[in-house]
């Protein structure tokens, strides 16, 4: 069964896996979303986030409402700047990019969002975000004007998602970039595991199953792919299936 509710997530190494698929606007069409809400019926995943780094089409309301009319997977907001932000999904992923240093993205535009957020529906969830380099710059460096945290430091990520622990953030995000050549690295992904016991969530690269089972094995809570289910929708499948494995397993052991 899918699990629908970031908010029940029970952080822990062992625990149940969670699958978010990330639907960029500018990349689709609405065939290609009806598509995949299609395979997405018949293997389920948990959550549809919605964003990027960088949305140049009008694109996106018309997506949130193909989803809401098409499919009961929540719809959670993946926004990079605060007019993204779209009452029609369920959530929002309240995103501060604290491994970056540029006041803007840690709290500047959250200023700008926070009274349209209040006064909207949506549930909010809030988000240390950490970009990690992942062998080129990505969109969503270049966007934010940070520095990623690099791909061998695992000690830097562990400590800054501590940080972003004790300051109440309730979801750790790391997040390679979208289309990252190589994707966060278990030692990194095993030191936030041991230094917060909030929920982690992993994306950026992720186009193998074997690096689906890595980013679990190594303490992901929640995985996101978004560039190789947009080339590729039986990848959707693919990994729903290795999800539920383990969530199957889990549930004989209970
Ligand atoms: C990007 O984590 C997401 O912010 C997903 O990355 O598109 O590389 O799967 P991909």
């Amino acid at each position: 069964m899918p699990f629908n509710d970031l908010q029940q997530i029970q952080p822990s190494k062992t625990g149940r896996k969670h699958f978010a698929v990330l639907l960029d606007p500018d990349n689709l069409t609405e065939a290609s979303c009806l598509n995949l809400i299609d395979v997405s019926a018949s293997h389920p995943i948990d959550f549809f986030f919605v964003g990027g780094s960088l949305i140049t089409t009008d694109n996106q309301a018309g997506i949130i409402r193909l989803l809401k009319k098409n499919t009961a997977t929540p719809v959670i907001l993946f926004p990079s700047n605060s007019q993204h932000i779209d009452q029609q999904a369920d959530g929002i992923l309240l995103l501060s990019l604290i491994s970056g240093r540029n006041p803007d993205f840690l709290i500047g535009q959250h200023v700008l969002a926070a009274p349209t957020l209040k006064a909207s529906g949506l549930q909010v969830y809030p988000t240390g975000y950490i970009l990690v380099d992942s062998g080129r710059q990505t969109t969503a460096s270049y966007m934010s004007g940070t520095t990623p945290i690099p791909h061998d430091k695992p000690a830097i990520a562990a400590c800054t998602a501590m940080a972003g622990e004790l300051l109440g953030l309730r979801y750790i995000y790391l997040d390679g970039g979208s289309g990252a050549l190589t994707p966060v690295a278990p030692d990194m992904i095993m030191a936030v595991r041991e230094a917060v016991d909030i929920p982690i969530i992993v994306g950026g690269g992720i186009n193998t199953t074997t690096r689906a089972t890595t980013a679990l094995e190594a303490g992901a809570d929640v995985i996101v792919i978004g560039n190789h289910i947009e080339k590729n929708p039986g990848f959707l499948a693919e990994v729903s299936n290795l999800v539920s494995s383990y969530n199957v397993t889990l549930d004989v052991h209970r």
